[in-house]
């Protein structure tokens, strides 16, 4: 190894410290204090919309896991360039330290809900790095030969590393979700004191199933690091314009009596043929209630729902308590809510896309005003209103594949949330349409399926899908993008009869 390659992994010997130290340190504050949480967190905040746009449809899910990869990776790279010109001028490293820590700290300062410790720990990683570059890089002994610049210490560059891993992964170990997740395992809900009607599903191959499973759940949200809300310590405040503000433990709320229904949840950003949808079995309190109880004040016609992390979604007052089943639920599909999805409250209102109304990890639902109060996707221009446009997908046979001549079944799901589906049509290479037969549905709040039999001609063919609402509206072939109040246009897919 030459000398250059060595200060560069001392370089990175001081930045692994100087991280690994920070997380540990993060443990007692608060995870999101941790600096790589929080430069991602500002990160997260500050992108623009096309960026988001691209980084949604190009890694779906796994937008995070690669956000937080390439804030490491440019770390990496920055500190293997610092190690090696450490070895010319050692202030290129304690510089470079000071500003990982600056940036840490004010990134950590920040944070919506951040108090003055979130500096801590970038301020103290920033010191550990230093105190490893100070014992790493050593000025050569003085009776050397004329060799210019330090001399790294390659056994204690492996010490370093080590000592980073082995403290990084302890820290992990501790800021993570390991105690959540045992509350969560404890919690005992009380069985619903009304229960919504049970859907069955239709049972054709390559079909969306009726129900989606928790694990299969799609999640969207700007949390880098859950949000960890031990239900003993939980409470919900009911504040702002209103005549009594109220404040809820977990145990206050569940004993209200929860009703079970199922609801269908869609993200905006949800594109023509897109699966950023999913139908549960929520177990909640009525948000009605709640709301009369506190006893909004004319004019409050926002409910803002207001996360641990800070997050916000603003909904209708009007539509939070016109009798359809809005809810601040507790379970999903028969467990206590996923950490994922909102442990251990979240809010839900049927017919509302979710960045307008299902608040994730609810600490606080404070009545406003449109006039007053932007939510955190309305500051970024997405609309302050938004129900969900009707949507229907062909979910099987799928894209581009190759099928038989015989009868074959053309299935998927529609939905039009609290309007619900009335009318579900295909077509064939610009054809007439056809009428698809519908599931039985419990009710407007959830997703239809539909089939529909073919027996295509040899060739390519082009299928479309349409849905009609209850309203009697059906979709426009419009295409347009899901900014900034949800997408619209005909689903289609191309096959190969043969
Ligand atoms: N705290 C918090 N809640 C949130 C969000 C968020 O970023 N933070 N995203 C919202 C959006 S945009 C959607 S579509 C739904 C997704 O809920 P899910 O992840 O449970 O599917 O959560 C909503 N609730
Ligand atoms: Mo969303």
């Amino acid at each position: 190894m030459t000398s250059r390659t060595t200060a560069a992994f001392g370089g990175i010997a001081c930045a692994a410290s100087a991280v690994a130290a920070a997380q540990l340190a993060a443990v007692p504050i608060a995870p999101g204090s941790a600096p790589v949480a929080a430069v991602g967190a500002v990160v997260v905040d500050a992108v623009p919309e096309p960026v988001k746009d691209f980084a949604i449809r190009t890694f779906g899910v796994h937008d995070k896991l690669v956000l937080l990869l390439g804030i490491g990776t440019a770390l990496l790279v920055a500190a293997a360039l610092v190690g090696v010109l450490s070895r010319r001028r050692i202030a290129f490293g304690y510089t470079a330290l000071a500003v990982l820590g600056g940036v840490g700290a004010a990134a950590a300062l920040s944070r919506p809900t951040a108090g003055p410790a979130w500096a801590v720990p970038s301020v103290a990683g920033a010191a550990v790095g230093a105190a490893v570059l100070w014992v790493l890089f050593r000025r050569p002994p003085s009776d050397a030969a004329p060799r210019p610049g330090r001399v790294v210490d390659r056994r204690g560059v492996l010490v370093a590393l080590a000592g980073a891993g082995l403290t990084g992964a302890v820290g992990w170990r501790l800021g993570g979700t390991g105690d959540i997740e045992a509350a969560r395992e404890g919690v005992r809900l009380p069985d619903p004191v009304s229960s919504g009607a049970e859907g069955t599903g239709l049972d054709i191959d390559g079909l969306t199933p009726y129900i989606t499973a928790n694990d299969d759940f799609y999640r969207v949200d700007t949390a880098l690091v859950l949000p960890r809300l031990a239900p003993d310590d939980y409470r919900l405040r009911v504040t702002g314009r209103v005549a009594n503000p109220l404040e809820l433990t977990f145990g206050d709320l569940i004993d209200r009596g929860l009703i079970e229904r199922e609801i269908t949840l869609s993200c905006v950003s949800v594109q023509v043929g897109g699966d950023l949808s999913g139908n549960a079995r929520w177990l909640g309190v009525p948000l009605k209630d709640l709301i009369e109880e506190a006893g909004p004040e004319p004019g409050a016609d926002q409910v803002v729902g207001r996360s641990a992390d800070g997050w916000t979604a603003g909904t209708p007052t009007e539509v939070c308590t016109d009798g359809r089943d809005a809810m601040l639920a507790v379970g999903m599909n028969g467990e206590p809510l996923p950490l994922e999805h909102g442990f251990p409250v979240r809010m839900l209102v049927p017919g509302l896309y979710g960045y307008v109304s299902a608040t994730k990890w609810l600490v606080e639902l404070e009545l406003s005003s449109f006039e007053d109060f932007d939510a955190y996707w309305v500051r970024r221009d997405w609309a302050a209103e938004a129900p969900v446009k009707t949507f229907s997908r062909i979910d099987t046979p799928k894209p581009l594949s190759t099928i038989g001549t015989g009868p074959i079944a053309v299935a998927g799901i529609a939905y039009a949330q609290h309007r619900g589906i009335d009318r579900v049509e295909v077509r064939v290479d610009g054809g007439a349409w056809a009428d698809a037969e519908l599931a039985p549905v419990i009710g407007d709040d959830t997703w239809r399926q539909w089939h529909w039999t073919w027996e295509p001609a040899p060739g390519r063919h082009k299928l479309e899908v349409r849905a009609t609402d209850g309203d009697g509206a059906t979709q426009p072939e419009e295409r347009t993008e899901p900014f900034p109040d949800g997408a619209t246009g005909w689903h289609s897919v191309v096959v190969t009869a043969q």
